[in-house]
């Protein structure tokens, strides 16, 4: 009664599944071998240095999409923060929670989508007065 044909197709073909799942990802680790001259860019998760100071915002202008590691350092003598806004938007997609003391660093993880976009401080003044910089997203290289 309970061995009916149409139910063990669905458990075999999960078999399949189950050791296709487990080849790959037996096979990641291997993929790169160890190599111990590998430069620091190969990390997984790219730590971009970003220097907030008056009134400027010194980072790279062209970084890699996907999750990205800002260490936002305060380089200044006065409060800075960071919003990140899409070119022509308004609205940030991504900000620090609040000001960053002078002399303080924030370490956060920002998931970027390839485009262009402006990045500011918004303290009252800074931004006109020349803290904003525009930075290219780009694809991760395969
Ligand atoms: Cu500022």
């Amino acid at each position: 009664m309970r061995s009916q044909p149409g139910r063990r197709w669905p458990s075999a073909r999960l078999g399949v599944t189950a050791i296709t799942a487990v080849a790959t990802l037996g096979c990641t680790p291997g993929a790169e071998p160890p190599r111990p001259d590998a430069p620091a860019t190969r990390a997984a998760v790219d730590t971009v240095e970003v220097a907030l100071l008056e009134y400027a915002i010194g980072m790279p202008t062209r970084i890699a999409a996907g999750n990205v590691v800002l260490r936002l350092s305060n380089q200044g003598f006065e409060l800075h923060n960071l919003k990140v806004f899409p070119s022509g938007a308004d609205t940030p997609i991504w900000q620090t929670a609040s000001d960053i003391n002078p002399g303080e660093v924030e370490v956060v993880s920002v998931d970027l989508e390839p485009g262009s976009y402006n990045v500011r401080c918004d303290v009252a003044g800074h931004d006109t007065r020349g803290m904003h910089l525009n930075i290219e997203v780009e694809e991760r290289a395969p």
